[in-house]
């Protein structure tokens, strides 16, 4: 498997749906997010002069978008720089929202987790701002919670994915406890002795530039690092496609408390229900 690099030029939505979201083959727009509202507005100075003292908490640690971009840009060497540093769009930085639409660039629609019915649940589709400085690795290599498919959007330096193709699960020694993640720390340098069926997975490591979007499919195992001072938003997607085993997901994170397990398994399957019958009444066929 190699990862398709394309403009939206060359992409139409449909041809996206038949190659990309229906069959779980990443890709890499070169120029998507040129559709924001934001186009050519987000850079780290930016951030620094409209939000630079907002404040987010990374691994218990408080700190300002200052303090971070300090960090990451080697201003401040004092303390260790950590990776990810995450900012809640929705409500740490609500003003970018607007700047943010059509979120969906076109491609990412219908989204269900626009619909106010699962956004007002906690089902882990949040628009999140990372960042990050040279180095900073995400922790695991993992699914997304709830089968969402993520669609990253690079705003600033370059971040280095490494992805592994459908059905790898086997190589990757899921955690009995939290079978989302590998127990495989360190991809780059894997511990054979104590992996070795790893020997026979294919990772597939590729770079994301500024202005270009990452469209991770569900189920599709994946990790980042970034290479220099990063920024990138991320938000998910949810819709009739990946919806059954979402729902699945629903039940199984909850599964120790039968009646809560319930309860939100209801919830969605009615808000799932509502969203259909929107997508049917907009023409949607996905
Ligand atoms: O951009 C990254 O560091 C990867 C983020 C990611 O995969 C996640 O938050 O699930
Ligand atoms: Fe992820």
């Amino acid at each position: 498997m190699e990862i398709k690099r394309t403009s939206i030029k060359d992409l139409t939505y449909d041809r996206f749906i038949a190659e990309h979201w229906k069959p779980g083959v990443p890709l890499v727009f070169t120029d998507a997010s040129q559709v924001w509202q934001a186009n050519g507005t987000f850079c780290p100075e930016w951030f620094r002069n409209n939000y630079g003292d907002r404040h987010t908490d990374v691994n218990g640690t408080d700190y300002t978008m200052n303090e971070i971009l300090d960090l990451v840009e080697g201003k401040d060497t004092s303390r260790p720089v950590p990776y990810p540093c995450k900012f809640h769009v929705n409500t740490q930085l609500p003003e970018v929202m607007t700047m943010l639409t059509p979120l969906s660039l076109n491609y990412a629609k219908p989204n269900w987790l626009q619909n106010p019915m699962f956004a007002r649940g906690n089902w882990g589709g949040a628009i999140e701002l990372f960042i990050g400085g040279p180095g900073g690795k995400f922790p695991y290599i993992h699914l997304d919670y709830y089968h969402l498919s993520a669609w990253i959007n690079q705003l600033y330096g370059h971040k280095q994915f490494t992805v592994w193709p459908r059905g790898q699960e086997k190589y990757l020694y899921p955690d009995p406890n939290d079978p989302w993640k590998s127990l495989i720390v360190d991809h780059e340098n894997p511990d054979y002795e104590k992996f070795p069926l790893y020997r026979n997975a294919t990772p597939i490591t590729f770079t994301v530039g500024p202005g270009e979007t990452l469209f991770i499919p569900f189920g599709i195992w994946h990790t980042a690092k970034s290479l220099e001072p990063t920024m990138s938003i991320a938000f998910d997607l949810l819709n009739g496609h990946n919806f059954p085993l979402f729902l699945k997901d629903v039940w199984w994170f909850r599964r120790k408390n039968k009646l809560n397990a319930l309860a939100h398994s209801s919830y969605a399957a009615l808000a799932g229900t509502a969203c259909k019958l929107g997508d049917l009444a907009h023409g949607h066929r996905a």
